[in-house]
């Protein structure tokens, strides 16, 4: 089938976008650099130095991409590759992302900007880049094979739409999908509003929530995964790994949450309720809110909360799936509660010197105790705050709410210094009598009790 140059024209999407976005096509003469960085830390925000002001959002353990300026256009510089990311201290992943990390860095721009994104692919396969929730072209969709050639190693093909509406967006590849998202490639797309006192807000922090199936001791994930993943991630980091929510009393703060694993995450936060506000889908009208202390975020979707930040303190974030605040574990492992393995330790320490008897009690010993691992591990629960370990991983962290912190201030105050006489405390008095409850009767193993319970008889007892 030939293509004629109607079919051309009516291609760059003038329909949709009307006379003012005329493809820029002929101003693209060279692609802008594509900064990166290998940071593991949260960057500064970028505050806006022309066109409408707005308050930046913060990217835990990221960053925000700076662009150019070219004309009517905001040119930004992807380059998918290969990288390297800390997961947390003593565990490094070898993923695949954009401009030197995963996730990629966030984009930020305004409510109707003209957006040209250039893609390069330094991937050994093909790759395309969605933008999850925009409304655009067809032809900018990234979807390889249907809206456009997929992108060859060592290509770079450029994306160019105008930011229809303000909301919170991502992007990801929608080519070998299930491989390239399960090695780390998607990134934060968010557009402010036009007038910069809509749903304006003090502080406005973004993550990711990904996953990862890592075996102990390997660097690379496993990608032909369903269900089996072992390091739920916020940013491809885990706790003690994620940086806090730094906050000022006061202040009103948004936390945009974005869902690329392959499983819901209800995401729960002490201390305060909240609103959700956006998806990505748009914003939330007031009269259609409600409040909540845990929010679940669906798989693919976006969900930003608000709230203001009245109550000093430092404030649990994490999801509510305990499996998902926890490293790598043996899935074999058996539960071992109630079980005196003491007689059973001292003939195995005589094979196995090092062998540690766990888990008689519960599995706490594990957050303090550090048990000699296999390189490139991460314990399967760890972290330690003022008052001891704190028995997480995976998907935690804390919210920093602080009386006196600067507006653009988002460094680790330390621990809340609780005021006297509000922190739990032990009870030192005389102790509380121990009463058993009665042994039930036995049951056999349907669990309904015997028709008759043989007593031991004269009989019986002479024997
Ligand atoms: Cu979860």
């Amino acid at each position: 089938m030939s293509i004629s140059r109607r079919d051309l024209v009516g291609a760059s999407g003038l329909a949709l976008l009307g006379a003012a976005a005329v493809s820029g096509r002929v101003q693209a003469q060279s692609i802008p650099e594509a900064p990166t960085t290998t940071a593991n830390t949260m960057q500064p925000p970028l505050y806006p130095t022309s066109g409408p002001d707005y308050q930046p959002v913060v990217t835990l353990n990221g960053w925000t991409l700076p662009w150019r300026q070219n004309g009517d256009w905001k040119e930004f510089h992807l380059v998918a590759e290969p990288v390297e990311r800390e997961i947390a201290p003593g565990m490094t992943a070898r993923l695949w992302g954009y401009n030197g990390q995963s996730p990629g860095p966030t984009i930020e721009a305004v409510e109707g900007d003209k957006v040209r994104i250039f893609v390069t692919n330094r991937l050994p396969e093909h790759t395309t880049i969605h933008w999850h929730g925009q409304i655009l072209p067809c032809g900018m969709d990234g979807v390889g094979g249907l809206t456009q050639p997929h992108i060859k190693p060592g290509k770079t093909f450029v994306y160019e739409f105008q930011l229809m509406k303000s909301g919170t967006f991502m992007y990801h590849p929608h080519a070998d999908e299930m491989v390239q998202m399960a090695m780390g490639m998607m990134g934060f797309f968010v557009v402010h509003p036009r007038d910069p006192r809509q749903h304006r807000v003090d502080r406005d922090f973004v993550f990711l929530l990904s996953a990862y199936d890592i075996e102990p001791g390997a660097y690379v994930p496993k990608v032909a995964e369903m269900l089996n993943f072992n390091m739920w991630t916020w940013n491809s980091r885990v706790f003690p790994g994620i940086d806090p929510l730094v906050v000022a009393k006061g202040d009103r703060v948004r936390v945009r949450v974005g869902n690329l694993t392959m499983t819901n995450h209800p995401i729960h936060m002490h201390g305060y309720d909240f609103e959700v506000t956006c998806t990505d889908g748009g914003w939330v009208r007031p009269e259609a809110r409600w409040p909540e202390v845990t929010i679940d975020i669906p798989v693919g979707a976006m969900r930003a909360y608000e709230f203001d930040a009245i109550h000093p303190g430092d404030w649990a974030i994490h999801c509510h799936k305990s499996h998902h605040t926890m490293n790598a574990m043996g899935h074999g492992i058996r539960n071992f509660i109630g079980v005196d393995k003491k007689q059973f330790a001292g003939r195995m320490k005589r094979l196995v010197p090092d062998y540690m008897p766990m888990g008689s009690a519960g599995m706490a010993d594990m957050g303090e105790m550090e048990m000699p691992l296999p390189d490139n591990t991460l314990p399967m629960m760890t972290g330690f705050a003022q008052f001891g370990a704190v028995e997480m991983g995976g998907m935690f962290s804390v919210v920093k709410v602080r009386e006196g912190i600067g507006s653009k201030d988002y460094r680790d105050p330390g621990w809340y210094q609780h005021p006297p006489g509000t922190v739990a405390w032990e009870w030192k008095g005389p102790q509380p009598a121990v009463t058993r409850a009665p042994t039930p009767a036995r049951t056999d193993r349907s669990g309904t009790p015997p028709a008759r319970v043989v007593k031991p008889s004269s009989h019986d007892s002479h024997k």
